[in-house]
């Protein structure tokens, strides 16, 4: 699938704005048919945004089950004859849509992209009337799983992750033309040859006819460097300008479809950074050259709109990473808006890009929110339905995210259980087909702190091993000296591997505010000295070739008695302010400046 763009043969109309919208409590609205006219009793909704914090009001915030949402939209006049395609970024956690009377398409899962055609269900000059059914649930057979639970005060939607689940249209949706002999899928592959860089290209056209393919490639100057013919081939160019961390340099490679007659029936633009990621031994090189990740684990989460893409967040939230010194960060625990990766790729920031697989670990459950005990791996919990649920997500991301220069290594899952042997089956045919997806680039998964070094079963199967450590906060809490001791010792243990380990997460709740001559657990001191504890630790060992602090911002959970209006381990507050610590990782991470 390729991402709507307007280009000399396409041309897209964006269908953000206020919608109207209503929650479907008794779940009649499929068999009522509801997309057949005007939603009754709706209230208005902004779209792109999650729908929780929109309405002030209990009911819709903790909702789950079906919501409608319908927008009327007026198909430009000039698409007559052109092939029209309804696009969702997104639809969280899955969704199903109606032009007019048409059922056009159903998506499950809720961070990345599906359309379908609508050509015969719209007319050009025309209104065209469009409802989408989106369904929050969370299930053991859903990525990320949930459960519904009965309680005293009727049903409650439960589940393993701590961050809020934000649900609805969350990103922008589009309505877009292209020509009927169309090209549905650009790839690039790209490699280095000292000064040289090459770019291996492949493309896909749906009825070309006897329409061939012509590539062009253009400098960020837009001056042509080189340029090919045939559906895929390999492009040169002498003196490559490299994508590198801190230098987001992209060519433009531009695709047609051309006819006999010399005719552009369709034109692509795709980016493209010309860089290599490899891993050697215990390190992670980036264009040949070791790279020592500084950053985050982030979220999209944000007042109000909760999960909602916001460009001029996103602006600031890449201004503050550069501010600090950061030169990548995770999509914990999810793909992020695509906007997120296109801009990460122009400003060079390097990213570690995970599935939603967060929560496949019921040791964790009872911790966060009290659910009730359940076993992880097993027929009636996660089971083979999960994994080719699992499956599918990993095929959705990597073909979504498998030409951005930014993303390096994927994340397959975070935290799940991984020292039992049903782990172990669970997870062995996720990794060969990641890699069989994407040979380019190395694949992990995010390892919980009680699946330790030497218990682990899964980590065998990444090329990077990636850990999640809480020393000094969820154990040894207050403690750092002998939270110190027993993370070097664990650390080691894993150096002894020979692979690169990146620390994905190392975080201490703050209190914005609460201060501590002592350091004091929740004090913006003892975040400073958790994060200096750990640090000493990092720089002892050879093979850390990443620090990640958990997280970039505070953010929003469900409700518990671990958690003070959300989780606090930001090092800034969820409107962007520095804690202390953020002064502190500055002067790491610029040191050199
Ligand atoms: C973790 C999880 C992350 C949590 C964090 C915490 O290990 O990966 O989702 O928010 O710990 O703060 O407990």
């Amino acid at each position: 699938m390729l991402r709507p763009q307007d280009t000399t043969t396409r041309e897209r109309k964006p269908l953000t704005g206020l919608w109207r919208f209503a929650l479907d409590g008794a779940g009649e609205g499929r068999s009522a048919e509801w997309f057949k006219g005007p939603l009754a009793n709706a209230r208005e909704m902004a779209v792109p945004a999650s729908f929780n914090d929109i309405a002030a009001d209990a009911a819709v915030r903790d909702y789950f089950g079906d919501v409608w949402y319908q927008t009327a939209v007026r198909v430009p006049r000039g698409w007559d004859g052109q092939r029209i395609v309804l696009h969702f970024e997104s639809a969280t956690h899955r969704a199903t849509a109606w032009v007019n009377d048409a059922e056009v398409v159903s998506h499950e899962g809720g961070y990345t992209p599906f359309e379908a055609e609508v050509t015969e269900h719209v007319q050009a000059g025309e209104q065209a009337r469009i409802t989408v059914v989106v369904n929050n649930t969370l299930s053991f057979q859903t990525i990320p799983p949930g459960v519904i639970e009965d309680t005293r005060d009727g049903k409650r939607q439960r589940y393993f992750h701590d961050f809020f689940n934000y649900a609805g249209l969350h990103r922008p949706m589009w309505l877009y033309t292209t020509a009927h002999a169309h090209l549905t899928d650009v790839t690039v592959v790209t490699g280095l040859d000292g000064a040289n860089g090459t770019i291996e290209y492949r493309t896909r056209a749906k009825d070309p006819g006897g329409a061939e393919v012509r590539v062009i490639l253009r400098d960020a100057g837009g001056v042509e460097v080189a340029s090919g013919t045939g559906a895929s081939g390999t492009l040169a160019v002498e003196n490559v300008h490299k994508w590198a961390p801190g230098d987001g340099y992209l060519y433009d490679l531009e695709a047609q479809l051309v006819d006999d007659g010399g005719m552009v029936l369709d034109s692509y633009h795709q980016s493209v950074g010309v860089r290599t990621v490899a891993v050697d031994g215990a390190r992670f090189l980036i264009n040949g050259e070791p790279f020592y990740f500084t950053g985050f684990g982030k979220h999209e989460d944000l007042p109000v709109i909760g999960k909602g893409h916001n460009d001029a967040f996103l602006v600031h939230d890449f201004e503050l990473l550069k501010w600090i010194g950061a030169n990548s960060f995770r999509t914990s625990h999810y793909p992020y808006a695509e906007a997120v990766l296109d801009y990460a790729d122009r400003q060079g920031i390097v990213v570690i890009d995970e599935t939603a697989a967060v929560g496949l670990n019921m040791g964790l459950a009872g911790f966060l929110s009290g659910v009730q005990d359940y076993t992880t791996f097993s027929a009636e919990t996660i089971n083979d339905e999960t994994r080719d649920v699992h499956a599918q997500a990993i095929r959705e991301l990597v073909a979504r995210d498998r030409n951005h220069p930014s993303v390096v290594l994927w994340a397959i899952a975070n935290e799940p259980e991984s020292e039992t042997e049903a782990a172990e089956r669970y997870f062995k045919p996720l990794f060969d087909l990641t890699r069989q997806l994407d040979p380019t680039r190395p694949v992990g998964f995010v390892n919980f702190m009680f699946h330790p070094y030497g218990k682990c079963r899964v980590s065998q199967f990444g090329d990077v091993l990636m850990l999640n450590r809480y020393y000094g906060w969820y154990t040894q809490t207050g403690e750092l000296q002998a939270a110190e001791l027993a993370w070097e010792e664990e650390l080691k243990g894993w150096a002894s591997e020979g692979k690169p380990i990146i620390i994905t997460e190392y975080g201490a709740d703050t209190y914005p505010g609460l201060h501590a001559v002592l350091p004091q657990p929740w004090s913006e001191e003892y975040q400073v000295a958790y994060l200096d504890m750990n640090h000493r630790v990092f720089d002892r060992i050879d093979a850390v070739v990443g620090e990640h602090v958990w997280n970039f911002a505070d953010f929003a959970t469900t409700s518990g008695i671990v958690r003070v209006g959300g989780n606090k381990k930001g090092v800034f507050t969820r409107d962007r302010q520095p804690k202390a610590a953020a002064w502190a990782l500055r002067r790491r991470w610029r040191r050199n400046d």
